[in-house]
């Protein structure tokens, strides 16, 4: 006989929810803060839709205070949130801008004076335009420059953040930003992206021990965004296009870090522009992490097509607003698949949700009933995954506030907190009432019960 588990989330499970700099800081041109390759980008007419920039975003640099708050009423155990390089050092090396420090130090004793952990992203694509100007990820010298940056920071901050990450989805800045021109820096050459994806590994690498020269006690890890790839149907030729799907955008970046290599089965074919590999570079990447953060959204459907590798439409599912189909169980299986290949230490879902068309109605609230059930459903997905063996130690929301969603602007809106961009008054969505009553709720359940068997 074997009973059903009744509550698998360990008590001293992390609620959080995400955030990220240029997404939500606004304040670019104050307290010294240098220029990014999103603000260039974004002022480049035709690159974001409706001219949206991050400007303003949510003004979070100054209404943290009443953000903060807002957390802590949400009962939120951790926030996730990035620094801007460029706020840190203007010309991405050399001369620190101490201001730029002194908000996140502010941030951090916010956080902590409402016992919210925070978790300190370096780098969430937001590279000082000066860097980019010498030639930004394509060269080793920005993941030197990366080095420096992060052993500053966490000296400043080290002492009270214990959660440390150095990057967030290198395959989204490497590929979308340096192949598809679709995200900044805007360049559109494959050697680009496979050059930056080399330097971000590279400089996750030494950022890990630059962080923990600077503050021995920390917990580090690199996010990356990581999906579930499904042939579409049995055949050698779909499961081949999976495998390979699968290769590009998960192995690629697990391989160098939980086993110093990059897939073999991709280097043999050619699949990608074989990477420029000094000695070394693969031990650096492989520098040992204390968790690794899991961004997941959405499954991927593959077929072979003519032209190689085909995604595949469910018309059974929903879909986001992002076009992104709604599949709890991918989240299931990706955070069993990644444990048993790779064995992180520990995982942390670092982003998870929905942007949905949301609509503040007649009495002033925003009723989000897909979102709501997108997290419940996900949710019960880590639960799963962690019944059955996943090291999941926390999950947070992406994202708390309605935000700059890159390439689209303002237009799609992922917050459990709805922003009204005029006035930038924040209205909490039913969603943001829902996971408030959840994190309680788990709070106050009674204590696992042992999984009985026989
Ligand atoms: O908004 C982004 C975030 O910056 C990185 N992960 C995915 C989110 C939704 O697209």
């Amino acid at each position: 006989m074997s009973t059903a588990r009744i509550d698998s989330f360990p008590e001293d499970f992390i609620w959080g929810a995400a955030t990220a700099s240029y997404q939500i800081e606004g304040a670019v041109h104050e307290d010294g803060r240098g220029e990014s390759v999103w603000d260039r980008f974004s002022a480049t007419p035709g690159k974001v839709r409706g001219g949206d920039t991050g400007a303003v975003a949510c003004d979070f640099y100054h209404r943290y205070p009443e953000d903060v708050l807002l957390m802590k009423e949400l009962g939120l155990d951790a926030f996730r949130f990035s620094i801007a390089w460029p706020r840190v050092l203007p010309q991405g090396r050399g001369t620190v801008n101490e201001k730029g420090l002194d908000f996140y130090d502010r941030l951090v004793d916010a956080l902590l004076a409402q016992g919210i952990e925070p978790f300190a992203t370096l780098f969430h694509w937001d590279t000082p335009q000066a860097l980019e100007d010498e030639g930004g990820w394509r060269v080793r010298s920005t993941a030197e420059a990366f080095a420096e940056y992060a052993e500053i920071v966490a000296a400043r901050l080290g002492d009270r953040v214990k959660f440390w990450m150095t990057h967030n989805e290198p395959w989204v800045h490497a590929w979308i930003g340096h192949s598809w021109g679709q995200h900044a820096p805007g360049l559109t050459s494959e050697a680009d992206a496979v050059a930056a994806a080399h330097h971000l590994l590279l400089s996750h690498g030494w950022g890990v021990d630059a962080i923990r020269r600077a503050a021995p006690e920390a917990q580090v890890g690199i996010v990356l965004n990581l999906h579930h790839a499904y042939p579409h149907s049995d055949s050698p030729e779909d499961e081949a296009a999976a495998w390979q799907v699968d290769g590009e955008g998960n192995r690629w970046f697990l391989d160098p870090i939980f086993r110093g290599s990059y897939p073999a089965d991709l280097l043999e074919r050619n699949a990608l522009v074989a990477p420029h590999v000094q000695d070394g570079d693969l031990q650096a990447m492989a520098a040992p992490i204390d968790f690794l953060g899991v961004n997941n959204y959405f499954r991927f459907i593959v077929s072979a097509g003519p032209d190689g590798p085909r995604m595949e439409h469910n018309p059974e599912a929903p879909y986001t607003e992002m076009g992104w189909e709604v599949y709890p169980d991918g989240l299931y299986e990706l955070l069993v698949r990644v444990s048993d290949d790779y064995a992180p230490r520990a995982i942390y879902v670092t982003e998870n949700g929905a942007a949905f068309g949301d609509v503040r109605v007649h009495d002033g609230a925003v009723h989000d009933p897909e979102r709501t059930s997108y997290l419940e459903t996900y949710i019960g997905a880590v639960g799963r995954a962690i019944a059955d063996g996943a090291p999941v130690k926390g999950y947070f929301v992406w994202s708390f506030l309605d935000n700059f969603e890159w390439g689209h602007g303002y237009s799609k809106r992922f917050g459990i907190v709805y922003v009204d961009y005029p006035t930038l008054e924040r209205v909490p969505k039913d969603s943001f009432y829902w996971y408030r009553d959840h994190i309680a709720g788990r709070r106050d359940a009674p204590k696992p019960a042992p999984v009985v068997t026989g």
